[in-house]
Parts: C-alpha cells; structure tokens; sequence
C-alpha cells in the first residue's frame, strides 16, 4: 500500500501564502485598523458587502510572477506551497464557474491558481490549495456573514452542495495534481458533510492528503493551533501553521516580523516533536512579497542549505526525558543520525553534555565540516545514567545554530526519567 505521508513527512517546511482581495486594504478600512488578521478585516469591520466587492474592480497584481515565487520558496529550503484558492472572504483565486467572484472578474482577469500550478509542475514543487469550507461572508448561506444576511433564512446545505463541493471539485480536477486540501475553520459543521467532503476529494484525488482542520479528525494528520508548538513530541504526523509577523495576510503597518533565528528555533522545535511548519508570507496588492519576509527566509535559506540534512527527514526522539539547555536536537531514523543544535554556544571547555543517550555514539562532526570532533560517552552505573560529552571548537561556527551531527551505532535509545527500579 502506498504511503501518502511520505512527502509530507521528509517536507518538513512548506511556504504558506495568503493572498486575495484583502491585501489591498491590507489592515486599513477608510483610515481605521482592523482589531487582528488583515484578512479578517471584512468580517472584523463588518464591511457591507457590495462595499468589500468594489475591491475586486481594482485588483490588478501586474507584480505577480508565479515562477519567482516558486524559485524562491525553493531557494528558502521549502518544499511545499499552500496558497489560498478561496478564503473566508468567499472570493476565489481561480477561474471558477461556480461563481462571478473570482480573479477572472477583476482588472488582472488571469487564473492565479492556474500559473501557480503551471510553475510548481515545472519547478518540481508540491502545490497545496486552502480552500475555506465553512466560513463564506460572501455567500448568503456560507458561514460568518452576520451583517449583510438574514440568519433565519440561511441553508447551510445550500452553500455547501452549491458552491464548496463543486469550487473543490474544479480545484481538484483542472489544476493537475495537488498534494494537500488545506482545510479550515470547521467550527460546528456537520460530521456528515465533512465526511462527504472528504470523500470528495478522495474521488477527485486519491493521493491527495487532507489536513486537519477538515474536522472531527478526518483528516490525514493534525493542524495544531496558529502559531503553536506542542510541549510534547508527537509520533502522528502533525503540522504547525506560522506567521512571521502578526497577520496572515498583507499588512500596510505590522513590521513586528520574528528574525531568522526565532524561526530557525521555532523550525527545529517543530521538527524536533515530529511536525512540519507551514509559514506564512502574505504578498502585497501587485504580487509582491514583503521585502523583510523574503530577507528572513532567504537567510533561514542559507542555513538549511548547510544544515537541511538536520530538517528534511528527521522527527525527534520519541519521549527524549531531557530539555536541552544548550538548544534542541533533531533525529533522523534511518540513517541513525542525531543533530545537536546548538543555540547556547558554551563557553571554555567548550563542551556540550547530552544526559540520556543510551545508543553508542561513533562518529561526530559539525554539519559543513568534515572534521571529526572529540567525545566522551560514559554510563554511571550507580546513578543509571547515559552521559555524552561533545568538545566544539573555541570559535562558534554559527551564532544562530551550530549543527553537531552524531551518527549512532543503531537506533536511538533514551532513557526513561521517574522509573525507581528496574
Ligand atoms: O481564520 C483563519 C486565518 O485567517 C488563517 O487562515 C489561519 C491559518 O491557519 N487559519 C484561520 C484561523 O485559525
């Protein structure tokens, strides 16, 4: 049996983008911040919506280049691209038939989704649509729209048979192969008409993954929550969707971006408890990725093109008893190799300790170096535990995170913490 897993869990890191009609706004209606989420600035400032529809008249992204942006996500060490066909403002990035609110009925006119495809087939990427299920604030029966429609009239069903299965229906039939629905924002929707979207998706593509948020765990692996980190390692495939600074979509005013090491940390914690990140970028009204994400990626970039054999692949070690205190460490299962990041360079001597390593170490070096570099691995006895000690050169390799590539004799084994006895 195949397993439809498999790219996801050796991705790893995937480029998130969330891009539509609000990042013309972008956080601004008529001078007046939205509270949170540029992409929620429909619902958040109840915007009528014949008014939040003008915008399509002016979208015009003459910016956008569908092969750049797969370049780079490349070049930044990303493996995937999850882009928003639709989103909860209801208006779809492709030419659908379903409905006249889509990219085709604007300035620009061309399908979005349609070059994306074209580009990540040729560029070798796996490309993922989010497609929001539930919510609809343009929709008289979709979800959220409390302003402009009469609740009591509302048929969920209507929305769901009328425009959801047929808009997933053409994602899934006229892009070629897509790796991923990206579901979200289930809320309360029946579990039937999740299961019959689904299997939707699973007639239209087979091989195609669902992610979690579908809901009621129907999915092929676990969303955690935005921007969250779980304290303890999973075995199930899981994945952490990220912002880089505070808002999915294109901000006019939030500068407040997490710097390269934060997301080097967050990407190896992620990594580190078995998950993959998704992160975010949210390009501007012309197509244009803000300039500090693309320096930020690009420097995480420069970082995975040394240490990518300490991400791509790797999971952790299921219930590792310690927290590091000089950084975290990444496994790969099947070479049995562990990677030691080092965050918190030491000081003279110039040692790391790993407590808990049973599995004997036989060879170590710095990742973008061959030399080999000096331990010491010993079992005490009485106290029943494993100690590995790692000498590092005098001069820290790399401030943001020097890799120490362990390769074990077998499959790693940690010990357990709180058993007394034997
Ligand atoms: O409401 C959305 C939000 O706009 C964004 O798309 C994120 C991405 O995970 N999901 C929802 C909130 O969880």
């Amino acid at each position: 049996m195949s397993d439809k897993l498999q790219w996801f869990r050796e991705a790893k890191y995937g480029l998130f983008i969330h891009w539509g009609l609000y990042a013309i706004p972008g956080g601004t209606w008529k001078g007046q911040p939205s509270p949170h989420g540029t992409e929620w600035i429909m619902k958040n400032m109840k915007i009528p919506l014949a008014e939040y529809k003008e915008l399509a008249k002016q979208f015009n992204p003459v910016d956008f280049d569908p092969y750049y942006y797969v370049r780079q996500a490349k070049k930044w060490g990303m493996k995937y691209i999850v882009f928003t066909a639709k989103h909860h403002d209801g208006f779809a990035m492709y030419d659908t038939k379903v409905s006249d609110y889509s990219i085709i009925n604007t300035p620009y006119g061309k399908d979005i989704v349609r070059q994306l495809a074209d580009a990540c087939r040729d560029e070798n990427m796996t490309l993922c649509l989010y497609y929001s299920q539930m919510q609809d604030w343009e929709h008289p029966d979709g979800n959220g729209n409390t302003w402009d429609f009469n609740l009591k009239n509302q048929d969920f069903k209507r929305y769901f048979y009328g425009k959801v299965v047929p808009q997933v229906k053409e994602l899934l039939t006229n892009y070629g192969k897509i790796g991923m629905v990206w579901f979200d924002t289930p809320y309360d929707m029946p579990i039937e008409l999740c299961r019959e979207l689904a299997d939707v998706v699973h007639e239209c593509q087979p091989e195609c993954l669902i992610n979690g948020r579908i809901g009621y765990c129907l999915g092929d692996f676990r969303e955690a929550a935005d921007n969250a980190i779980p304290v303890l390692s999973q075995e199930e495939c899981w994945e952490s969707p990220m912002t880089l600074n505070h808002t999915w979509g294109y901000s006019h005013t939030d500068d407040n971006f997490k710097d390269p090491k934060t997301v080097i940390e967050n990407l190896v914690r992620v990594v580190g408890k078995g998950g993959n990140l998704v992160l975010n970028v949210g390009p501007d009204e012309f197509g244009k990725i803000p300039e500090r994400s693309e320096e930020i990626l690009s420097e995480v970039g420069k970082w995975l093109e040394v240490n990518g054999k300490s991400i791509y692949g790797t999971t952790g070690i299921p219930n590792f008893p310690y927290m590091l205190p000089w950084g975290d460490l990444t496994y790969n299962d099947e070479t049995h190799t562990l990677y030691l990041h080092v965050k918190n360079y030491p000081n003279f001597p110039y040692r790391i300790l790993l407590t808990g390593l049973k599995t004997k170490a036989i060879a170590v070096n710095i990742l973008g170096s061959k030399k080999p570099l000096k331990i010491s691995q010993s079992y005490e006895i009485a106290r029943d535990e494993n100690r590995l000690y790692v000498f590092l050169p005098e001069e820290c390799p790399d401030d943001i995170d020097t890799v120490v590539e362990v390769k074990l004799e077998d499959k790693a084994k940690a010990q357990t913490v709180g058993t007394a006895k034997k």
